[in-house]
């Protein structure tokens, strides 16, 4: 016997009904919230290459930034809760998900669990309101999959060190007040607070990207800035593991990010196809439309399940990081080949601005290769399955 199917496309399993109350309701305000404060600017701004900072504050005041700490009047929401406003976020478009998870993950995270208490009591309300912005440089120039072969450095003379060096592709760096910024000490790598106004500091924007453009991307210069010896975040202590733990955090968000815009394109290509008649019939009526669409539903609900799980064991204290590399890596390749599916079900119009599958396609490419390639996480999985790294 069957029950009748209760749960609307696109939640095919009911995952909604393994949600609490208060994580249904994040769901539904973050939704309303973000309809009417970003989906009305979102085209503008990814057609004019800016994000709509305007409305970081109403983002803070939602306790959306560093949503998951706890403390210093942070809202300290529980692992389920943050990934469904994720994906809340990325709903609308990667940029402003990528926006939250720079600030909430990169920079946050870090002083949180590495900085004293004064950066943290300075630092974390101020950047929780959205009054401050920050920004997180680790990749350099020549190769961002191998983060350790930087060539920033701090070294300390006197009582100030001296930072020298510059980073790439880094997300809201002409934006923030305040870079963390990974640097070659004598004693290992180390992260340190850089007010962007420091003295040696510049910020150059990058343009002309074909992807992710309602964000903010820059490289940043470091020439002899002199910084206080309480710069430095005092516990990030063992050379690339606290860095790549500030990543594990982003690249779970992106886990459950990534499911709000395909979720999006998907919505939209069933809407499309159920009122587009060609040869005389609905495209939902043809055959291998609906093979599709079954396609899409199926992987999704996968990809919903294994955000799920990846949100129980990092709720229970279990996460590895290999854990998060296998639904970055497969959750992102799967959003990316939906949205292209679904710019496909619909045609020549799939290509305009007025619809969002080519927006998300765009923008999912950079997801796909920042916070570690695709190729990168299937080769820490590789390595915990065989002991043997390959990279
Ligand atoms: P490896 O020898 O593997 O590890 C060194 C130590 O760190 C530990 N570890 C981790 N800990 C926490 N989280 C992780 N993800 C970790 N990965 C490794 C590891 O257990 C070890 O600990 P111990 O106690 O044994 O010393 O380090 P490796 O130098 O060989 O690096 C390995 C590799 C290639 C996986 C790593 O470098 C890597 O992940 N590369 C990709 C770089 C990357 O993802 N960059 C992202 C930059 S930020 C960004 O893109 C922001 S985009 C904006 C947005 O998020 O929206
Ligand atoms: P590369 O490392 O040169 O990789 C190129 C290709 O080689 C990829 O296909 C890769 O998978 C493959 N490859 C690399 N190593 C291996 C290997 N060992 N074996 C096999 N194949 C390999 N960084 C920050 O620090 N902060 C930010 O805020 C930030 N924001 C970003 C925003 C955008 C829009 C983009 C595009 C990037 C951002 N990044 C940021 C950088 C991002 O993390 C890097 O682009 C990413 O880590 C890949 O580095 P790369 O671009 O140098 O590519």
């Amino acid at each position: 016997m069957s029950a009748p199917r209760t749960s609307p496309f696109p939640d095919f399993y009911d995952i909604n009904d393994l949600l609490t109350e208060e994580q249904r309701l994040i769901v539904s305000s973050v939704r309303e919230f973000v309809t009417r404060q970003f989906a009305p600017v979102i085209n503008r701004c990814y057609m004019e290459e800016t994000f709509p900072i305007d409305k970081i504050k109403s983002i803070g005041a939602m306790g959306l930034l560093g949503g998951n700490l706890k403390g210093y009047g942070l809202a300290g929401m529980d692992a389920i809760s943050y990934g469904l406003v994720m994906k809340e976020l990325e709903r609308c478009d990667s940029g402003l998900r990528s926006f939250a998870s720079v600030q909430g993950a990169l920079v946050m995270y870090p002083i949180h669990e590495y900085g004293s208490e004064e950066q943290k009591s300075y630092w974390l309300p101020r950047l929780g309101s959205g009054e401050a912005i920050g920004c997180f440089g680790l990749t350099e120039s020549y190769g961002g999959s191998d983060p350790g072969a930087m060539t920033t450095t701090a070294v300390l003379k006197g009582d100030k060190w001296i930072l020298n060096g510059s980073k790439m592709w880094i997300t809201n760096g002409s934006l923030a007040q305040i870079a963390i910024v990974w640097a070659k000490t004598p004693d290992g790598i180390r992260g340190f607070l850089v007010p962007t106004n420091a003295k040696g500091f510049s910020a150059k924007k990058m343009t002309g990207k074909l992807s992710l453009r309602a964000s903010v991307t820059s490289e940043l210069y470091f020439d002899n800035i002199e910084l206080e010896k309480s710069a430095m975040l005092p516990k990030s202590t063992g050379g690339l593991k606290c860095p790549l733990s500030c990543l594990t955090q982003a690249r779970y968000g992106i886990a459950w990010g990534v499911l709000g815009a395909a979720e999006a394109c998907f919505d939209e290509a069933v809407n499309y196809v159920k009122d587009r008649v060609v040869f005389g019939k609905p495209l939902a009526a043809k055959q291998i439309v609906q093979m599709k669409l079954a396609t899409i539903a199926s992987r999704l609900t996968q990809a919903q399940l294994l955000a799920l799980r990846l949100g129980q064991l990092k709720e229970s204290g279990k996460l590895h990081h290999s854990h998060v590399s296998i639904a970055k890596q497969n959750n992102v390749q799967f959003a990316l080949e939906t949205a292209r599916t679904c710019r496909d079900m619909l045609g020549g119009n799939g290509i305009m601005i007025e619809y969002q599958a080519m927006r998300h396609m765009c923008n999912l490419e950079t997801v796909y290769t920042y916070e570690g390639t695709n190729d990168i996480h299937l080769l820490i999985v590789g390595s915990e399955i065989t002991g043997i790294q390959a990279f």
